[in-house]
């Protein structure tokens, strides 16, 4: 039945006027899909479109990026500098060099009263690669507090932790490209659709062409769930028990890799000993899988000719976060794993360029993946930037979650808060709250006015966002990818790099030292410092000295390792696209680590139960992460169009039986409590829950991390997010209806 078909006009899209079209790399999720903005006559963003040619994306873009023109002229930009004035609580306008004055006037005064320490700065991972080495040249070289940190330590910081603790380094040694060749995938704690949606759809791609088992383990029946294979509903917090006990099933049935075990391994034993106590018929009644199922999938991972792990913040946000991705790295290894096409351990990263801060941001240590607890590196360092070294701290001070809580002790006076908001990111926002409050000084640089944490500010500097500047990113699977700068930076804001130069010459010893003014000028000097040995003996792994911006835009990306020379880089196949004149698509190829023996560390690790789970007075697990349409705590997306539109308001999916059994309604209010306190929040009955949880994005102030409690892994110091308990009251329909509209809706 063609006809009438025939009669039917062919959709028009509306003009837009474009006349140029200038490359970026899109600045929300780690992804980094290449995208082009389309700039009318008057040179005004009026559209994005994905670039065809490029590897990653090949010219798809999810909502997010489709919709991305618009975060430039969104409401609620800061226009101007502002003050708090001390008399009269008012918050006014300023120009910058009495914004920056006063901050070092301010630093500086605190420094001298109550110690170095006393200032803390806590970034974010998403501004530019080149404005995180300035800022960390800045607090390390100029002002010299050591609690410095980023938003990374809510995020990545347990698959920093993880990777340090099995191959000696960071560095995801994966691609996307692993999709094409891998005869298993298994997902860990990852809503891959909704969350990466554009890595997805490179899944779906190689799935179109050859199928493989997709396993996903999520106690939710997540998108990403119901498409797979087998989806395993584990019990939250108990990843770590799931894969001891795969272990404990590949060892003892000999399906292990003994060759690349004993070349590329120490500690085999160790684990073989510890994993014996994780048979799958103990280990199901902690995890929540059925035994065979646990026999079943370590069977077909460890059978596949090569097996690939990919894992989110299911993992990472946990009490066990940390051991829970060495777990994945062990089942890596002793399947011979890593580094091969399509034998990975792969952490999906989150934010733009939550790459980028780790390599070169100094938070955690010094840049380029190098330590202040080593002297040669503070040397190194010390000389290349003009700094004494004995002015660097000898070991890595606080994370962002010990930062508050050294706030309500007293111990730290001062905060710089760049580009995070965690008023509402955080979690047990009640407590967040009394820290702001009790500080001395607050400086907030974020783009947007309205963000929390700008209520407590003294100091609010306004950035210029994402391609307002210009800068790199490095993306999930270490692709440094390049934004060019193509519209003017918004009323008069400021790019980051920008705001830390100026603030760098208000330090004593800054004419010792050089801060270039391009963002371009600055990458030539990261690349300088990407050279040489590794901790075992071979060329270091963060190496970008073979890249520039014109190599990256024209490659559409690059994949560090990418030397000048390019003689060491060891997997060179074509990309897809053609495009990769260099760099290096997976690392460890030659299962060679990055320890001293050059040799992978198996972990034998125990589980302790240490979480806080549901009982009889809190009998719901509180589980709470993303969804598609928004970003974070919504200063983007909350205001533009489609993405508001379609998730304007904050709710919690809860199970229908469960629902019935307290006599709770769809799409009614209920009142939440935790240990921590009550959020009021409307209901979405959903079979994507289990019975005893409820799941809550976290993008609304206000709400989920009201509840949330946070406990933090060990080595990592990141919240376990993911896990709490709560339980659901009553709450009259009129007053809950109220209450939800004062909170802040855009
Ligand atoms: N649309 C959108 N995309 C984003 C972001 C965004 O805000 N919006 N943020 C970006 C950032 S920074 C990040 S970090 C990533 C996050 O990406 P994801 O980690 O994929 O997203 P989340 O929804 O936080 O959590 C994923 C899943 O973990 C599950 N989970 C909870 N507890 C456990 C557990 O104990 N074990 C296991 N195995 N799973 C568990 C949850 O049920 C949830 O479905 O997304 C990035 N992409
Ligand atoms: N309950 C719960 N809480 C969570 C999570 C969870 O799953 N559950 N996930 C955690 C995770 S993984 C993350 S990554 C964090 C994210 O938490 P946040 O980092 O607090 O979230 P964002 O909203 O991304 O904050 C970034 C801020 O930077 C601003 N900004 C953006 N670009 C620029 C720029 O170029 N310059 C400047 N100066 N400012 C800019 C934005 O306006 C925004 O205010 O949340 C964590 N919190
Ligand atoms: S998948 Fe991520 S990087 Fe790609 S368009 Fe969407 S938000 Fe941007
Ligand atoms: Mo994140």
């Amino acid at each position: 039945m063609l006809f009438g078909r025939k009669k039917k006009n062919p959709i028009k899209l509306h003009d837009k006027g474009v006349q140029q079209w200038r490359y970026a790399t899109c600045g929300y999720c780690s992804v980094g899909c290449s995208i082009e903005l389309g700039l009318n006559a008057e040179g005004q963003a009026v559209t994005t479109r994905g670039v065809g040619g490029a590897d990653v994306n090949r010219g798809k873009l999810c909502i997010k990026g489709l919709a991305e023109a618009a975060v430039f002229n969104a409401s609620g930009r800061g226009t101007d500098p502002m003050m708090r004035s001390r008399i009269f609580d008012e918050f006014e306008t300023t120009d910058w060099d009495y914004a920056l004055d006063h901050t070092a006037n301010e630093f500086r005064r605190i420094q001298q009263k109550y110690g170095r320490d006393a200032v803390a700065v806590v970034s974010t991972g998403q501004i530019m690669t080149e404005e995180f080495y300035t800022l960390g040249k800045l607090v390390r070289g100029l002002i010299g507090t050591n609690n410095y940190d980023g938003n990374t330590t809510l995020c990545m910081a347990s698959a920093v932790s993880g990777y340090k603790r099995s191959f000696g380094s960071d560095g995801p040694p994966g691609c996307y490209d692993d999709f094409e060749h891998t005869n298993c995938l298994m997902a860990f704690g990852s809503n891959l659709p909704e969350q990466h949606p554009i890595i997805y759809w490179r899944l779906k791609e190689a799935l179109e062409k050859r199928k493989f088992p997709v396993i996903v383990v999520d106690p939710r029946v997540t998108m990403f769930a119901q498409f797979a294979d087998i989806h395993l509903p584990i019990t939250p917090g108990t990843d770590l028990v799931l894969l001891n006990s795969m272990a404990h099933v590949i060892i003892n049935e000999n399906l292990h890799d003994l060759n690349y075990i004993q070349q590329s391994c120490n500690g085999f034993e160790a684990l073989e000993k510890l994993v014996q106590q994780y048979d799958p018929t103990s280990a199901s009644k902690i995890c929540g899988i059925d035994e065979d199922m646990i026999r079943t999938v370590a069977r077909l991972y460890a059978k596949a000719d090569s097996a690939m792990s990919i894992w989110t913040m299911g993992i990472n946000q946990s009490t066990h976060g940390t051991d829970g991705v060495c777990a994945i790295n062990n089942l890596n290894l002793i399947t011979g794993n890593i580094g091969k096409p399509g034998g990975t351990s792969l952490s999906i990263t989150g934010q733009c360029n939550a790459m980028g801060t780790r390599e070169w941001s100094s938070c955690s240590g010094l840049p380029g993946y190098r330590l202040l607890e080593n002297p040669e590196h503070r040397e190194e360092i010390g000389k290349f930037w003009g700094v004494d070294p004995d002015f660097f701290p000898k070991k890595a001070g606080l994370k962002e979650t010990d930062i508050f809580p050294a706030i309500e002790t007293g111990q730290i006076k001062a905060l710089w808060i760049v580009a995070t908001n965690p008023m509402t990111s955080m979690p047990n926002s009640a407590r967040i709250r009394k820290s702001f409050e009790q500080l001395e000084f607050c400086v907030v640089q974020d783009t947007y006015a309205d963000c929390e944490c700008n209520q407590y500010a003294h100091v609010y500097l306004p950035g210029a966002v994402w391609a307002e500047k210009e800068g790199c990113f490095t993306n999930t699977e270490r692709r440094v990818n390049l934004t060019r700068a193509s519209q003017p930076a918004y009323a008069n804001s400021k790019p980051d790099g920008w705001i830390f130069n100026q603030l760098a010459k208000r330090f004593d010893n800054y004419e010792n030292m050089h801060f270039p003014e391009s963002a371009e000028a600055v990458f030539e000097e990261m690349k300088q410092l990407s050279k040489g040995i590794g901790p075992n003996g071979k060329a270091r792994i963060l190496d970008i000295s073979g890249m520039s911006y014109e190599k990256i835009e024209k490659s559409r990306g690059i994949q560090w390792p990418c030397r000048d020379n390019d003689e060491s880089t060891d997997d060179k196949q074509p990309s897809p696209t053609g495009n990769r004149v260099q760099g290096t698509a997976r690392l460890y190829t030659d299962g060679v680590f990055q320890f001293p023996d050059g040799k992978a560390k198996l972990l034998a690790m125990p589980y302790v139960e240490n979480n806080e789970v549901p009982d009889e007075k809190f009998p719901f697990w509180l589980n709470s992460g993303r969804v598609v349409e928004h970003f974070h705590t919504r200063t983007k997306t909350g205001k533009i169009g489609n993405c508001n539109k379609f998730s304007p308001t904050a709710y919690m999916e809860m199970n229908p039986d469960a629902a019935d059994q307290l006599g709770v309604k769809h799409m009614s209010y209920v009142r939440l409590v935790s240990r921590r306190g009550d959020a009021v929040v409307l209901v979405q009955l959903t079979h994507r829950v289990p019975i005893n949880m409820v799941f809550i994005p976290f993008h609304f102030h206000d709400c989920v991390n009201r509840l949330s409690l946070g406990l933090l892994d060990p080595y990592s110091r990141q919240p376990a997010f993911k896990q709490g308990a709560v339980r659901i009251e009553h709450i009259d329909q009129q007053e809950a209806a109220k209450l939800n509209v004062s909170m802040r809706t855009f």
